[in-house]
């Protein structure tokens, strides 16, 4: 393995968990019975489980230490200050607010900074963020650059908002119709597809002259960090958390989801410098989630927090962790399974549409690969495409993507390179009969966020 391309896991194992596999006749009859939809397996029948990387991460040792140490007053928690000083350092808002975890920072948000009828311009959309945007009056409206469509696209911070995208809607609308624009970084439907400093930037500067707030969605800010490391001209010799700094300098706040680049199982906060908002969002914590000394986590996940985004600036840990993706996505494409490229920071998504070519998007070929790798190899995936992007609020009809994917997520610190290799033998195994794979159509259809809980019967 040339470990320059590939690193080597930068940590040794000192727990382990056994999986199994179950055989392939079982699994046919358990994604049956299971809707055709991911979500609604039991996790001991998975034998590799790339359905998320939210929540499904390996703690260290170090972490775990902090578990015990977790400080469980009501209020006032020792864990409590010791996250809000580690946020502060390392993002540099002014203010952090504890919640359960990332929606429970965008329901937060959506309610104390949009006023029903406004505009939120966003770099694409992710579920939870659009719900919460939504439920409180919000239109989103997607200011992406177009090639971020295009899944064969294979350019660099293919997450950037297009600015030109942002000054027409302003123009049509008036800034003062504008809640604000909410960045992802990085983007996680877009493929976990990064967006560059420039960007940040010129979105920084654009909004400030117009007294627009920029929000950004933090939940994968390290692995954003890590691309501009890699790529972007002037920051090769920048410690990724000068890079992080950097990246926040540009924004008003954040919402972020702990699950993540937290390296954690549960937890996320809201982070704000506009002490109006800090009051109205602490007035609201206390509803929705608990004390502003909790928000809803118990004090050692918030120990264990603090602990995780300090470990994961760590350049070993993140370089090993994008370069394990990475490593995955070259296997598949090296043997001809289409993928959106680049291979962005947390996941590689198989593009559905080619996959499945004999499937029109009505067929949902995404769902209905995403069950077919089950049967396969039982692997858990997850789809992201049309069933994902849900009904428009208003004419009740399909919203339709451009990107029609099946999501291989990785967990942080859980598996190897050898687990990557057995999961791609899987899945280039069922692309070469790829024909045999059948369309679904709904059996029962949840009101919101219907990928859930959704079940499917084959056509
Ligand atoms: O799952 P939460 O509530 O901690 O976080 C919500 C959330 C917000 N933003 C982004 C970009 C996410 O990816 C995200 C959650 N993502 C999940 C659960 C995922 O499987 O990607």
């Amino acid at each position: 393995m040339d470990l320059q391309r590939y690193p080597a896991e930068p940590f040794r194992i000192k727990a382990v968990e056994p999986i199994r596999m179950i055989d392939k006749n079982q699994r046919e009859q358990l994604m049956a019975e299971a809707g055709y939809n991911t979500f609604l397996l039991k996790a001991e029948d998975v034998y590799i489980d790339l359905l998320t990387d939210s929540g499904t991460n390996a703690m260290s040792d170090r972490q775990w230490a902090g578990m015990m140490q977790g400080d469980e007053a009501y209020a006032g928690s020792r864990s409590f200050y010791r996250l809000e000083d580690t946020v502060k350092r390392l993002f540099g808002f002014a203010h952090v607010v504890p919640t359960h975890q990332g929606r429970g920072a965008e329901n937060i948000l959506s309610r104390i900074a949009i006023k029903p009828g406004q505009y939120v311009p966003g770099n694409m959309y992710f579920t939870t963020t659009r719900y919460h945007q939504e439920a409180n009056g919000g239109i989103f409206h997607d200011i992406i650059q177009d090639q971020a469509h295009n899944a064969a696209a294979d350019i660099p911070f293919k997450g950037n908002v297009d600015l030109d995208k942002l000054d027409a809607l302003v123009g049509k609308v008036g800034a003062e119709n504008i809640a604000y624009v909410c960045v992802a970084v990085t983007v996680n439907l877009a493929g976990g597809q990064p967006v560059s400093m420039a960007n940040l930037r010129a979105v920084a500067e654009y909004c400030r002259a117009r007294g627009i707030r920029v929000f950004m969605d933090a939940t994968r800010c390290v692995e954003n960090a890590y691309f501009i490391r890699e790529q972007e001209a002037g920051y090769q010799d920048t410690p990724i958390a000068d890079i992080v700094k950097e990246m926040f300098s540009y924004a008003d706040g954040c919402t972020m989801s702990g699950k993540k680049d937290c390296i954690t199982n549960i937890g996320g906060f809201l982070c704000l410098n506009d002490e109006e908002l800090f009051t109205a969002a602490k007035e609201l914590v206390v509803v929705f989630e608990g004390m502003p000394s909790y928000g809803g986590m118990a004090g050692r996940d918030m120990e264990a927090m603090a602990v995780g985004l300090e470990e994961a600036m760590q350049e070993e840990y993140i370089e090993h962790r994008v370069k394990q993706v990475r490593y995955l996505g070259d296997r598949l494409m090296e043997a001809g399974v289409p993928i959106i490229r680049p291979v962005g920071g947390h996941a590689v998504f198989l593009d559905a549409r080619s996959f499945c070519p004999h499937l029109s998007q009505s067929q949902f070929p995404a769902q209905a690969l995403a069950a077919a790798i089950y049967v396969e190899g039982g692997v858990r995936s997850m789809e992201r495409g049309i069933i994902s992007a849900g009904r428009d609020k208003k004419t009740g009809e399909d919203q339709a993507p451009k990107l029609e994917t099946v999501r291989l997520t990785i967990p942080r610190r859980v598996y190897t390179y050898a687990h990557m290799d057995y999961v791609a033998e899987t899945v280039k195994h069922l692309h070469q009969h790829a024909a045999d794979i059948r369309g679904l159509k709904w059996a029962y259809e949840p009101k919101q966020l219907r990928f859930f809980t959704g079940r499917f019967e084959q056509l």
